[in-house]
């Protein structure tokens, strides 16, 4: 039975959901191998929970949460797809109009790091031309565990035109600050676009799938 905490958080997540009292709304999506931590690093930043009981996505899931960027309410509609290959149609469907991904990896797995090139691929197969990116090196509380060196990643971030952050879900290291950046070059490049008077261009043009609220530049 679900407790009166459970019962109040899914009552204020509904209530978030529902909540039209925003400037912008931002798509955002977690992506990477099952196990890298995506739905922990999501808990940790939208609840400030953490568990360490794995209870592998099924599908696709989502949160929302408002933050401010001068004096704008930006909603973040945050996406926790499921690592499982067998959910990969499910989950590219939902690409489509994503204006930021976080590119999760688990520091301790070379699987998982080594799959990054794919889910790039994805990421420009299905999305957005100018979605932003942020590859996010998780769990590196376990520093003693550690088969990816910073450096390996940081060089392929850079090929790949992406941010690279390592982080902890469960430590609280760097996760609201991953959030933060993401928001942060997703206002930037709003700001770029309406300044250079450019229209999104490409397939699945993110601004046409938001609401009109979005299509001006952000004052961030
Ligand atoms: N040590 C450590 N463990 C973590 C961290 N983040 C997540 N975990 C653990 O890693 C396991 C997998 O975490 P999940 O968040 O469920 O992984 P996921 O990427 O959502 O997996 P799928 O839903 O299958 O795609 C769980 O046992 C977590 O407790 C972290 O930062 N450090
Ligand atoms: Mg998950």
């Amino acid at each position: 039975m679900a407790s009166v905490s459970d019962t109040r958080q899914l009552q204020q997540t509904q209530k978030d959901a529902a909540d039209q009292n925003f400037d912008y709304m931002f798509k955002l999506l977690l992506i990477g191998n099952s196990s890298v931590g995506k739905t922990s690093f999501l808990f940790r930043y939208a609840d400030d929970s953490f568990t360490s009981a794995f209870v592998s996505t099924v599908g696709i899931d989502f949160k929302v949460k408002t933050v401010f960027r001068n004096d704008k309410r930006v909603k973040l509609q945050i996406w926790d797809t499921a690592g499982q290959e067998r959910y990969r149609t499910i989950t590219t469907a939902y690409y489509r109009g994503a204006m930021g991904f976080l590119l999760m990896y688990d520091i301790t797995s070379l699987e998982s790091f080594t799959a990054v090139q794919d889910w790039a691929t994805q990421i420009k197969t299905y999305s957005w031309d100018n979605a932003q990116v942020i590859l996010v090196g998780n769990k590196c509380d376990l520093e003693d565990e550690r088969l990816v060196p910073t450096e390996d990643s940081q060089r392929l971030a850079d090929e790949l035109g992406f941010q690279f952050c390592e982080a902890s879900a469960k430590d609280n290291i760097n996760v609201k600050q991953v959030f933060e950046h993401l928001v942060d070059v997703i206002c930037e490049k709003m700001n770029e676009s309406v300044d250079g008077d450019q229209s999104p261009s490409g397939k699945g043009a993110a601004l046409q799938d938001t609401p009109p609220d979005n299509q001006g530049g952000c004052a961030c």
